[in-house]
């Protein structure tokens, strides 16, 4: 895949941007990089901050599967951006389903809990187009806090890759970096299929082994996380039998 990148100082969105030029015929392997971004969105309607420093950008994708499989894409972007941070800084950087990417924070002792707390460093948001379960486009949008100061309210503590190393990093060498992970993986995709990205992810993912999910209909149910399936579901086990999650359909809360 060969890249076409465009820079902008401010955006709203890139993936509002990108979506403007996919409907209007632009090629796979666009990318849009914001410094900035007014309006940067997260799933679920969520905000995104995005201050000058950090890694903020789309790239669109024409993948040649069905729809159902859209979510292999965002899993093999966060499983090939781990990997390719773990190489380049030392980072435990590890992926959380569907969409995050967590650095561990080894717990107090004194907080009374032998587990580790992860932090935030980024996110990915998978918008696409579809007609008779093809895709016509589909945009990832890619937040990745560098140098960056940090938003205080979320929901997660946010970390980014200047904290976590204690000064900062060239924005230029992390984009060199990740989009020619991506690029490698998403071609070995296409080759090959997902197989490759299960495996990796099963090293990667830090959900625990019992989760709960809210479902649409607003219950919690718990269940045991049992791996991933085929098109990029999450495979659980619940009290009604096993089930495969689409991130569409569930988010996943504290038990
Ligand atoms: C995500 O959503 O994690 C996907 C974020 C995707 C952002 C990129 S930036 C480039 C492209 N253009 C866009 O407009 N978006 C994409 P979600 O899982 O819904 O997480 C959102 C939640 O993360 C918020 O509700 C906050 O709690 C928290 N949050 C917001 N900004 C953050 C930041 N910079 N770092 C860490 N957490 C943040």
């Amino acid at each position: 895949m060969t890249y076409q990148i465009e820079i902008f100082p401010k955006l709203g969105s890139t993936n509002e941007y990108l979506r403007e030029l996919a409907c209007s015929g632009a090629p796979e392997g666009t990318v849009i990089i914001a410094r900035e971004q007014t309006a940067g969105k997260g799933r679920w309607g969520r905000s995104w901050t995005s201050s000058w420093g950090g890694a903020w950008f789309s790239i669109l994708l024409r993948p040649p599967i069905p729809v159902e499989q859209a979510s292999c894409i965002a899993m093999l972007i966060a499983v090939s951006l781990a990997q390719a941070l773990r190489e380049r800084w030392g980072l435990g950087v590890g992926v959380k389903w569907p969409n995050d990417l967590y650095v561990p924070h080894p717990h107090s002792l004194s907080l009374g809990g032998a587990g580790v707390k992860y932090h935030k460093l980024g996110g990915i948001l998978l918008e696409l187009s579809s007609r008779a379960h093809t895709i016509e486009w589909l945009i990832a949008g890619i937040g990745v806090n560098v140098n960056n100061e940090l938003p205080k309210e979320t929901r997660i503590p946010a970390t980014s890759l200047a904290r976590e190393l204690g000064k900062p990093v060239s924005l230029g060498e992390f984009f060199e970096i990740a989009l020619w992970a991506m690029a490698q993986s998403y071609e070995r995709f296409l080759s090959e299929g997902f197989d490759f990205v299960r495996t990796y992810w099963q090293e990667l993912s830090v959900l625990p082994k019992r989760i709960a999910i809210l479902t649409d209909t607003k219950s919690k149910i718990e269940a045991k996380v049992l791996g991933l399936g085929r098109s990029g579901t999450l495979v659980v086990r619940t009290p009604e039998g096993v089930r495969e999650l689409a991130s569409e359909d569930v988010m996943l809360c504290q038990l």
